[in-house]
């Protein structure tokens, strides 16, 4: 069966604005027996508007909580070749500790970190979580990158 996922499109920096709908990128089914769909966006934002327009879509960022959906994601990735490509995630820094969860669902972050992350690069306040190379990093939330949406059902 297609999802098709109804939502407000808005063309940031222009006029149009109307509803469309389009069909997930990838659905993956949970362990859990749920099923995750998702859209991969090419288009660079920064975090908190990345999560704005997940959220037009009725979806959030993408979060890797799941046993083995970094895995799938990644498999996806590879066969679309933009494993390459850093992808914004709905990973979080809480405060200024070290530790990091995933959103929604305040998962902590225990693996999948590329080799020497996180790392608050030159002390910036990478308090947002990215996705490269089948791994994650974190970054800045001002950082502009393609992101990944999220719906579970
Ligand atoms: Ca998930
Ligand atoms: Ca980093």
């Amino acid at each position: 069966m297609k999802i098709l996922v109804a939502f407000a499109f808005v063309l940031f920096g222009d006029l149009a604005f109307g509803v469309y709908s389009r069909a997930c990128d990838l659905v993956w089914k949970l362990p859990s027996g749920k099923k995750s769909c998702y859209f991969f966006f090419e288009g660079w934002r920064p975090w908190y508007m990345a999560q704005i327009e997940c959220e037009l879509y009725g979806m959030h960022l993408i979060a890797l909580e799941a046993e083995g959906e970094l895995e799938v994601i990644t498999q996806y990735l590879k066969k679309e070749s933009k494993l390459g490509t850093e992808w914004l995630t709905g990973g979080i820094r809480l405060g200024r500790t070290n530790d990091f969860q995933w959103s929604p669902g305040n998962t902590p972050i225990i693996s999948g970190w590329n080799e020497g992350e996180p790392n608050n690069y030159k002390n910036q306040g990478e308090d947002r979580v990215s996705l490269k190379n089948g791994g994650i990093n974190d970054v800045t939330g001002l950082v502009s990158c393609p992101y990944i949406c999220e719906y579970d059902y």
